[in-house]
């Protein structure tokens, strides 16, 4: 097979949408960090839809409880400093401890100064703080997107925050994720319209039974797999590990696919359908399309993960 990791990122671009999110993300980024700050408070407190604290869960929190004891022990003035320099990626000694935490460690982080903001251990957002016009506009672009995309703009915010040093290696790295209990198991047998392909199945059952080992097996040596507005992940190991940290607790509900086989015998599919987040669980359910290009042999040369820009393109699998 000759593909390049290049062209295999390109397969059905042509049924694709342009989703919404980066224009959103480059809006908040030109605020000024007070605003940023009140904006994504307003978009946190406003939205209406909860975390499950469950998800949040003491392990995950006590990860990052050194970081939030410090916190509470400081001044009014200077918790307000500590989450501006967060919001700004200042280079100060605890914003770089922020920066070493995981992905969900950053969100418990966030969650647990988001209830002490609430019971006023932390300087809230300033009582006669008023919106700008920048804010409302990007306060209301976010609320013209769907759920899904409304806390993937806030995931965002959060991984942002914080000074990561390029050099020195995480100390939590090799720390094990505390994994996401699950209420009740996600299906692990699957119907897709349109799909009978076993490799792709199997993807979708051995992420809903958190089996990383199985779900790694269906790749190539060289295989590599794209999260949404991410760059590829490439090999098993650099795989395994994302997926340890970052793909735990989800549910995966592919709806329909189509199914197109090449004259070498690899195959390109894309699905369509709804992926749910442990941290809200069934609260909030995210448009998903997965774009696999398959060898001749039915392993996983690259797989895309993409959010969808409407529910509409759940549907629309042929080009445009
Ligand atoms: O005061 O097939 C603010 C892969 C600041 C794997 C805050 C996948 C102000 C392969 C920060 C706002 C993983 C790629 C306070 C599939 C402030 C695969 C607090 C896809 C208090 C399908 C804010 C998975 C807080 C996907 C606490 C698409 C915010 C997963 C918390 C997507 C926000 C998961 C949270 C998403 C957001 C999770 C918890 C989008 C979580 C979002």
């Amino acid at each position: 097979m000759t593909y390049t990791l290049e062209s295999a990122q390109t397969i059905f671009t042509d049924t694709q949408v342009p989703s919404p999110i980066p224009a959103t993300i480059a809006l908040f980024e030109q605020l000024n960090v007070d605003d940023k700050l009140a904006l994504l408070w307003y978009a946190y407190t406003e939205m209406g839809r909860t975390i499950t604290p469950a998800a949040v869960g003491a392990a995950r929190l006590q990860l990052a409880e050194g970081l939030l004891n410090q916190v509470k022990q400081m001044s009014a003035a200077d918790q307000t400093q500590f989450m501006r320099d967060l919001a700004s990626r200042a280079n100060t000694p605890l914003s770089r401890s922020y920066g070493f935490f995981s992905v969900n460690t950053k969100l418990a982080f966030w969650y647990e100064l988001g209830e002490l903001m609430k019971q006023g251990v932390v300087a809230p957002i300033p009582p006669d703080y008023q919106m700008t016009p920048g804010v409302k506009a990007v306060l209301a672009a976010i609320q013209k997107l769907d759920p899904g995309e409304q806390i993937t703009v806030l995931r965002n915010a959060v991984v942002d925050m914080g000074f990561e040093d390029a050099v020195a290696p995480s100390p939590t790295e090799t720390a094990d994720e505390p994994m996401f209990p699950r209420t009740e198991p996600a299906p692990t047998k699957l119907k897709v319209e349109g799909i009978t392909d076993s490799t792709v199945l199997n993807y979708f059952a051995a992420l809903n039974a958190d089996d990383f080992e199985a779900a790694l097996a269906l790749f190539t040596p060289d295989g590599a797999l794209q999260p949404p507005f991410q760059k590829p992940i490439v090999g098993p190991d650099a795989i395994a590990k994302y997926m340890r940290s970052e793909a735990q607790g989800l549910n995966l509900m592919p709806q329909q696919g189509i199914s197109e086989t090449l004259p070498d015998g690899s195959k390109q599919l894309k699905v369509t359908g709804v992926v749910q987040t442990p941290w809200f669980g069934v609260n909030v359910g995210m448009n998903i399309g997965w774009r696999f290009l398959l060898n001749p042999q039915g392993k996983i040369f690259f797989v895309a993960i993409d959010m969808l820009a409407s529910p509409q393109e759940l549907l629309s699998l042929r080009p445009r």
